[in-house]
């Protein structure tokens, strides 16, 4: 597991290929996977783009911003890149939206224990309104959705387990 660092990055990105790679083999060749439909029945309609919104977490686990606003139903487009160096499996970091009824100690237990799925169970994806994938070091993902129409707090966390309880969460204000 030794790089030299002029194959760092592209051993970072090998591995990380790989492993999403083999994630998603492992559960195409198990029983029949409920998740993957489930979650695509959940998602809601999504704008071809919307306001572009840049969050940036690095090693520190910490976001850029903790509150961000939007008007009712408002289309935006969240960018997160990881700017850390620590790799993925002991720092990854996603950015997840989720409804006002979240229960938010609920989903970090259950959380915990779904590396398979990004560290979102299957169960919590009628909560989720937007979710980036878990980026490792220098990664970057954009999710574009429709804000609530229902003005209101809406929190967003990284679901990596125990970064939401250091500080990596906040809220999109729909106003
Ligand atoms: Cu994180």
């Amino acid at each position: 597991m030794k790089h030299t660092s002029t194959t760092l990055i592209l051993g970072t990105a090998l591995v990380a290929a790989l492993l999403s790679g083999c994630g998603r083999s492992s559960s195409d060749a198990g029983a029949p996977s409920a998740s993957a439909p489930a979650a695509k029945a959940s998602e809601a309609a999504k704008p071809e783009s919307g306001r572009a919104i840049q969050f940036t977490a690095n090693d520190t686990m910490k976001f850029n911003m903790t509150e961000i606003h939007a008007s009712p139903g408002e289309a935006l487009s969240v960018t997160l890149t990881n700017e850390g160096t620590t790799p993925k499996f002991s720092m990854g970091h996603n950015w997840v939206l989720f409804t006002a009824d979240i229960d938010l100690p609920a989903f970090v237990q259950e959380s915990a224990t779904a590396a398979a799925t990004d560290y979102i169970p299957a169960s919590f994806r009628p909560k989720v309104i937007a979710a980036t994938k878990l980026l490792g070091p220098k990664e970057s993902d954009t999710v574009t959705f429709f804000a609530p129409k229902t003005p209101g707090r809406y929190p967003f966390i990284c679901s990596f387990p125990g970064h939401m309880q250091v500080g990596m969460k906040g809220e999109l204000i729909v106003e």
